[in-house]
């Protein structure tokens, strides 16, 4: 029994409610995670924007449990013992060759021609995720996310994979959690997903500094005043502000940002 969760409407392709006015410009239409774990995404997918992208046709997000791909056995098994011992146990490579197959004709007919995935592994050894290679990640019309589990997957999957993405130097229990990271920082990237995000704007600043100070009501709170400028109603002064602030921040808070060259 083949169970593979979708996340969106039943609309076919597109940007959903806006207008195609950049052709040229891609942008994620599609995204497949592929995990033993299909449940632990419910929760982001039924809560967080994530979901809502799926539910309003902006991006097609499906889940896949590899189970489905097992070898035809009753105990549906996609792992083995260690090559040369040690403890846990490997994903077999056939489960992930046989999955990433099927969701190839799978995109083929939902792109309405062939299309090559781009397919990313979550593992610590991969490269570092940043907010710039997230923005580039966005501009793939179809991403694939194979979610490693016990103590990793045999090795010649590796040849099944495009790029190896880690969110952070440690180790967890499985690919699940950082899968749900990269979604999140990729899908809210997307134009039409979040206000404002993938600007310009937002481009040459988060990725550079921290952002600036935030306040709302009340404007004193035991004895703490909102910024005066922020009450001025001078826009361009506001700007300012919040320019000088978010570089001080970063200076105080995260100073390698400044230094440190893009990746
Ligand atoms: C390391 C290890 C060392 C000794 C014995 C067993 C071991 N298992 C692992 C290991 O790295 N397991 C991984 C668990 C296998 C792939 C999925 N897992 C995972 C992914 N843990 N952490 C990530 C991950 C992915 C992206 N960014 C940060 C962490």
């Amino acid at each position: 029994m083949k169970q593979s969760k979708i996340y969106s409407s039943n609309r076919a392709p597109g940007n959903g409610s806006l207008p195609n006015t950049s052709p040229k410009i891609e942008r994620l239409k599609r995204l497949d995670i592929v995990t033993l774990f299909p449940a632990m995404f419910e929760g982001p997918m039924s809560e967080s924007l994530l979901g809502r992208a799926g539910k309003r046709g902006i991006i097609d997000i499906r889940t896949h449990n590899l189970r489905d791909w097992s070898a035809s056995d009753r105990h549906r098994t996609i792992d083995d013992r260690p090559y040369g011992g040690g403890p846990g146990m490997v994903i077999q490579v056939e489960p992930i060759y046989r999955a990433l197959r099927t969701l190839k004709v799978q995109g083929a007919k939902f792109f309405g021609k062939k299309k090559k995935p781009h397919v990313i592994y979550l593992s610590p050894q991969g490269r570092v995720l940043t907010q710039a290679h997230a923005a580039s990640l966005s501009k793939r019309p179809w991403i694939i996310l194979v979610c490693g589990h016990y103590e990793g997957i045999d090795e010649r999957a590796l040849s099944l994979i495009d790029e190896e993405v880690s969110i952070g130097d440690y180790v967890l229990t499985g690919g699940e959690l950082p899968a749900m990271v990269l979604a999140d920082v990729v899908v809210r990237l997307v134009p039409g997903v979040v206000k404002e995000a993938g600007s310009l704007a937002e481009e040459s600043f988060q990725d550079g500094h921290l952002d600036y100070p935030h306040f709302t009501r009340p404007a004193v709170w035991k004895g703490k005043r909102v910024p005066a400028v922020l009450l001025s109603g001078d826009h361009a002064a506001i700007r300012k502000w919040r320019t000088a602030q978010a570089i001080l921040a970063t200076r105080k808070k995260r100073p390698e940002l400044l230094t440190r060259r893009k990746r």
